[in-house]
């Protein structure tokens, strides 16, 4: 028997999909029954993912896509299944990562007119009017599969969107009846239906940015997601070089620049301070970021011309968003710098000044880092961690960085130089790294997988959900938990705004979490992992060490909970 369901699966795996991260329920009888079908008969099928949590499955998918860029399949119960993604719909929509969702539906018969027609109570209760709204708002796509005949159709379709720029998730729902459809198999060529080519500045536009960063005293790159595609960071290093141009990176989501490079200036977040290099440029390249500057904080100054080449320069899911640029390209970073370059390669071209001035600058601020890295006499500290974990770690190690408020310090004291080697969420709904480090490690299975976490964080992950899914498909990964017993930013957005206020004085803000959780037990009891909490600076070497014996040697969890002083 072939059925809808059957040439969905076919479709999935023609379009490049290897694995469903999958939650069933009452609405997936033709799916199930489909799997067993093509396992019993011998026809490919992705591998199926069993997800206790929708939101760390999603987020599975997220990781799998930040390692490898091809996107997979989510598969979810009805309108409650949807709901339970939860905030990974917000990171992959946010975050731009490709994948696609499927949600049964509600029979639409009561009667028992079709197969697939009502036969259990929750069918009434779960018939809303409008599931695919709950997500429409993030997906590039959704639509509702109303026929067996074109299923394929509607999954490719779906993934062209998912695949092409302004990448993301995209959704497809299908009732019962729908999937329970038999139908002719039929092939469909999936590369036929490829994703729209990256963009390419015009031939002006190349001229324009080439000239002004030619005649620039002090030209600057902004930065925050290029490095999603690994391939785009050499030629940024190429034209960076060749012309002096610093770099700065505002909210950095992945490895953009070598942090050892000299023209490399650092990284800034929520810092409440106007940003030095930032200030001083006089000619500033925005290439792929969605905060490229604070402006209550930290802006160009006026009077500096800002160039702006983006996958999505509109930001055409945020309502409010302006960057004051003369010139603002829709534009695929590798691409562009590629264009760039090729404008350069022709120019006489002095960058030593330029870079004698950011290298300057940059030795500066490694002295400044090398300083707060030093060994605490009493505790710990978070730089002191991540500096050990950059020694002890080795080159081939990926990176979770879900910290928080030390997303920087993960950044700067990892000082990464190699494309590719760090995530982040890319949104703001937390929770994101433990679902994200099954996914990044399933993809590259010889990695060593490492997520660094903040207290509330490891909370927001369902760490029970990412450690039973972790021992049952081998994907060890090593966390490392900056326990401060609780949520240090709120507090610090409450002092941002109120500073002299009631709550400067309270005691207490409601955003502590002593007594803290056991949250190497959590991971035991779920998983079977290692774990050990560390306090002082002599325990640090062992603890990580063995972390990452166990990891790679015996194939478990690790969990290291850091303790720092309270937030
Ligand atoms: C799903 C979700 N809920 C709530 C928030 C609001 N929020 C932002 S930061 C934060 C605290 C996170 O705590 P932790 O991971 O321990 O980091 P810390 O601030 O202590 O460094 C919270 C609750 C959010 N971003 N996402
Ligand atoms: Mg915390």
């Amino acid at each position: 028997m072939y059925t809808a369901s059957s040439a969905f699966l076919e479709a999935l795996v023609e379009a490049g999909v290897s694995v469903v991260f999958a939650n069933f329920g009452s609405d997936h009888p033709a799916v199930i029954e489909a799997i067993a079908e093509a396992r019993a008969a011998g026809r490919k099928m992705p591998d199926v993912v069993t997800c206790p949590n929708e939101m760390v499955g999603m987020s599975a998918a997220h990781g799998f896509w930040q390692a490898t860029g091809v996107a997979q399949a989510v598969l979810v119960h009805v309108e409650c299944g949807t709901q339970a993604l939860a905030g990974a719909v917000h990171n992959a929509a946010k975050g731009r990562a490709a994948m696609l969702v499927f949600a049964g539906a509600s029979p639409f018969t009561q009667n028992g007119e079709m197969k697939g027609s009502r036969n259990e109570f929750i069918q009434w209760i779960q018939d809303v009017h409008d599931q695919r709204g709950l997500v429409r708002g993030y997906m590039r796509y959704d639509n509702e599969i109303r026929t067996g005949r074109n299923v394929k159709d509607l999954v490719h379709r779906a993934l062209q969107f998912a695949n092409s720029d302004p990448k993301g998730p995209v959704y497809l729902m299908g009732a019962r009846e729908v999937m329970e459809e038999e139908v002719a198999q039929e092939q469909n060529d999936a590369a036929a239906w490829r994703a729209v080519e990256p963009g390419a500045l015009s031939g002006a536009a190349v001229a324009r940015i080439g000239e002004a960063l030619l005649a620039a005293r002090r030209p600057l790159v902004v930065t925050s997601y290029l490095g999603r595609n690994p391939a785009a960071v050499a030629p940024l290093v190429a034209l960076c070089r060749a012309v002096g141009i610093g770099v700065l990176e505002s909210v950095p989501n992945a490895m953009n620049f070598p942090h050892t490079d000299p023209l490399y200036q650092g990284n800034q977040w929520n810092q409440p301070v106007q940003n030095q290099a930032l200030a001083e440029a006089d000619v500033v390249l925005v290439v792929d970021s969605d905060v490229p500057w604070i402006p209550t904080v930290s802006r160009p100054a006026d009077g500096a011309r800002i160039f702006h080449v983006d996958v999505d320069p509109l930001k055409q899911q945020m309502p409010l968003w302006h960057v004051a640029a003369e010139l603002s390209v829709r534009a695929d970073a590798f691409t562009a710098l590629t264009q760039l370059n090729e404008w350069f390669a022709g120019r006489e071209v002095d960058a030593g000044e330029r870079a004698g001035h950011y290298a300057a600058r940059h030795a500066e601020r490694a002295a400044g880092l090398a300083a707060l890295e030093r060994r605490p006499e009493a505790g710990l500290t978070a730089e002191f961690v991540v500096a050990r974990l950059r020694e002890l770690a080795g080159d081939e190690t990926l990176f979770l960085n879900e910290g928080i408020s030390h997303y920087h310090t993960v950044f700067n004291h990892l000082a990464l130089n190699r494309p590719g080697a760090i995530f982040c969420s890319g949104g703001g709904s937390l929770g994101w790294h433990g679902g994200a480090a099954i996914g990044v490690k399933m993809a590259q299975r010889d990695a060593t997988v490492v997520a660094l976490t903040g207290d509330g964080s490891f909370m927001f992950s369902v760490p029970s959900s990412v450690h039973w899914m972790a021992r049952r498909y081998e994907t060890p990964f090593v966390t490392i938990i900056f326990n401060n017993r609780g949520w240090k930013s709120p507090k610090l957005s409450a002092l941002a705004v109120h500073p002299d206020g009631f709550a400067a004085r309270a005691n207490a803000l409601d955003t502590s979490f002593e007594p803290a959780a056991d949250y190497v037990g959590i991971a035991v009891a779920a998983g079977g992992a290692w774990g050990r909490q560390i306090r002082a600076a002599d325990e640090v070497d062992e603890a990580l060490r063995e972390a990452i014996r166990v990891v790679r040697e015996e194939r478990l969890c690790a969990v290291v909970d850091v303790w720092l002083e309270h937030h």
